[in-house]
């Protein structure tokens, strides 16, 4: 059986479970969770030679391949049954092209979460506006239905819906939402239905909200704030058993005890 190493909350590795979900193959891979609030073990070093950007998957026979969307279409190839990526080549080719925008459009989300100016909010704002109606735009013109991009929840879902998850953290933290307007009216039916579809149900809101507390802060990828002991990624305590955090990212940073990590 193959074997992933994974950080549960990360959009990354979301990414597969949602595949083998839509599959039924949950137990086709054996996920083994790796805490990023801890220096990596040294044998998953050895494995990696040296990067330590999860998810990565080993192979049966011990090969190792890194990249969520290597992965994903490496999980497509083993477990071809049901297939959820498009076979058709034009219908292929559209849905890579829209894959090809996770990039820019998860770098903006990430960008805006961590921002710790004041005076660039307006301009993070903005950008990340021009990101969905790029979205947008290109669901207008491809889209073959609604509110997908095809006629199911499909591989461009699998690779966007785990970001815009995530995204909850700027409503949280930055106030944002996506304006009632017609410009983008189909990307937000897009991005709600993905929300909503039953194989996207690994992570909730207040569970990226909670853990994602010091990326609004500034500090990505389990790093220790000043004056803090312990990172909002730790395990224990339990994300459900904290308070919610404050939600005014540019005010004091709240201490380990005000947000149940002590
Ligand atoms: N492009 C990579 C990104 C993976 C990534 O950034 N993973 C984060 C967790 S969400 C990570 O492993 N961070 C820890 C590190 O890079 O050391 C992919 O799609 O797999």
């Amino acid at each position: 059986m193959p074997t992933v190493y994974h950080i549960p909350v990360c959009p990354f590795s979301q990414r597969l479970e949602i595949l083998l979900a839509l599959k039924g193959k949950r137990d086709a891979v054996e996920f083994r969770v790796v805490d990023i609030t801890r220096p990596r073990p040294r044998r998953l070093l050895d494995l990696t030679r040296g990067t330590t950007a999860l998810p990565v998957l080993v192979t049966e026979d011990g090969r190792v391949i890194k990249e969520s969307l290597v992965i994903l279409r490496y999980l497509e190839d083993v477990l071809p049954n049901p297939p959820v990526a498009q076979r058709e080549p034009y219908r292929r080719a559209v849905e890579s092209m829209l894959t090809l925008m996770e990039g820019a459009f998860g770098a903006q989300g990430y960008r805006y979460v961590m921002n710790q100016d004041v005076n660039r909010r307006d301009e993070l704002h903005e950008g990340m506006l021009a990101e969905y109606a790029r979205l947008d735009e290109f669901l207008r013109e491809h889209a073959t239905s609604e509110p997908f991009l095809f006629e199911q929840f499909g591989w461009a879902e699998v690779v966007f819906t785990p970001l815009f998850m995530r995204f909850w953290f700027l409503e949280y933290y930055e106030g944002f939402e996506l304006p009632r307007d017609a410009r983008f009216d189909r990307v937000r039916m897009w991005r709600d239905a993905c929300i909503l579809h039953p194989a996207a149900d690994q992570v909730t809101r207040e569970q990226i909200v909670k853990l994602y507390y010091d990326y609004a802060k500034g500090a990505g990828n389990g790093a220790l704030l000043p004056g803090r002991r312990r990172s909002s990624f730790v395990f224990e305590p339990d994300w459900r058993e904290r308070p919610w955090p404050p939600s005014d990212k540019y005010g004091r940073t709240a201490t380990d005890e005000e947000l149940g990590l002590a």
